[in-house]
Order: structure tokens, then sequence, then C-alpha cells
């Protein structure tokens, strides 16, 4: 298992859209392996490749508690099939923004299909927490941000803090 770098804003790979999984190889499956220890290390509820620089379409999520046994979910080209008309609104964040939360309004639940590890079709309704971090992560492998979900005077101003943000980590290398 290797711990992988996780990308952050402003870095244009965040806006790529993720290539489908053709098949699920041993190179996938080392993939999913980093993923989760990057996740876990982070720590986060969810990652998708993007994340940490692949983009292909593999989503790794795990919503138990610190004080639980660990749940490992990955999701392999998950498609959103089916959606409530019903909304919810959530607190979200994002690894590749940190320490940034603004709540995001999306359908409550959802039906998504994908490939688990064994290349085999499923279909999940999910609701709750799994609804939303789902929704959040198959908008990653479209190149989409929860930042894009919010008003364009909130998302410009985390957009800004972050490039300036970059500016001075790269003329501090610069002088060094
Ligand atoms: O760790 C994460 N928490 C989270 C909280 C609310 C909604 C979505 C998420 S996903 C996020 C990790 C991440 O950036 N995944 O892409
Ligand atoms: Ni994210």
């Amino acid at each position: 298992m290797a711990l992988r770098d996780i990308i952050i804003l402003p870095d244009k790979r965040l806006r790529l859209v993720s290539k489908p999984v053709a098949k699920v190889d041993a190179s996938v499956r080392k993939l999913i392996e980093d993923m989760f220890e990057t996740m876990y290390d982070a720590p986060g509820i969810g990652l998708a490749a993007i994340q940490v620089g692949e983009p292909k379409r593999i989503v790794t999520v795990d919503l138990a508690k610190k004080d639980e046994p660990r749940e490992p979910q990955v999701f392999i080209n998950p498609e959103v099939i089916a959606h409530s008309e019903e909304k919810k609104v959530h607190e979200e964040g994002c690894l590749s923004i940190p320490e940034y939360y603004e709540e995001v309004e999306r359908p409550a639940e959802v039906t998504v299909r994908y490939l688990d590890i064994e290349g085999k079709q499923q279909e999940i309704a999910a609701k709750g927490l799994l609804a939303t971090c789902l929704q959040h992560e198959i908008d990653h492998l479209n190149g989409v941000l929860f930042i894009d979900h919010i008003s364009k005077l909130k998302r410009d101003r985390v957009v800004k803090k972050f490039a300036k943000a970059a500016k001075l980590a790269s003329e501090k290398r610069a002088a060094e």
C-alpha cells in the first residue's frame, strides 16, 4: 500500500472528466488500496481517484464512525440512474478544498449502478450521508466540485483564497 498526495484547488486536474475503467485488473486493485490508505489517513469519508491525480472512474467510501469497525465500500464506473424529487441540504467538505465547509442541496435519495471489485454490476439505493457522499464523489468523476453547487459569491471567495495560497507557496519555493 502507498499513501498518495491529494491534489487541492486550484489544481486543474480536478476539472478533468475521468475515464471509465475497462477492466478491474491488478493495477486498478492497487490504486483502490492506495485510495483507501490515503482516505483513512486524511481522514475522509469518500475519495475519487482524480483526487490522487488518477482520472479514472473509481470512488472509495467508508462512513463508519471513528470508534467503529471499518466499512470500506468501492464503486467503479458509478452512475446515478434514479434520484428522488425530494431534496436535502447537507453540510459538505472536500479533501481537495481543505477546511472549507458549506451547505449543499442535492436529491435526498439516489440509485447508483456501479461495478464492484470483482467487476460485477451492482445497484445500491442510497439515502442520508451515503446519498450525499456518492453524489459528491460522482461529481468529482465529472470534474465538478461541491463549490459549484453554492452561490457564485461564496464560490468566487473560496477559489480566490486558494489561488492566493498557491501563489504565495510558489513564490516561497522560488525564493529558497
Ligand atoms: O471527507 C469528506 N466528507 C464529506 C462530508 C460531506 C459531504 C461529502 C464529503 S466527501 C469528503 C471527502 C472528499 O473530498 N471526497 O471527495
Ligand atoms: Ni471531494
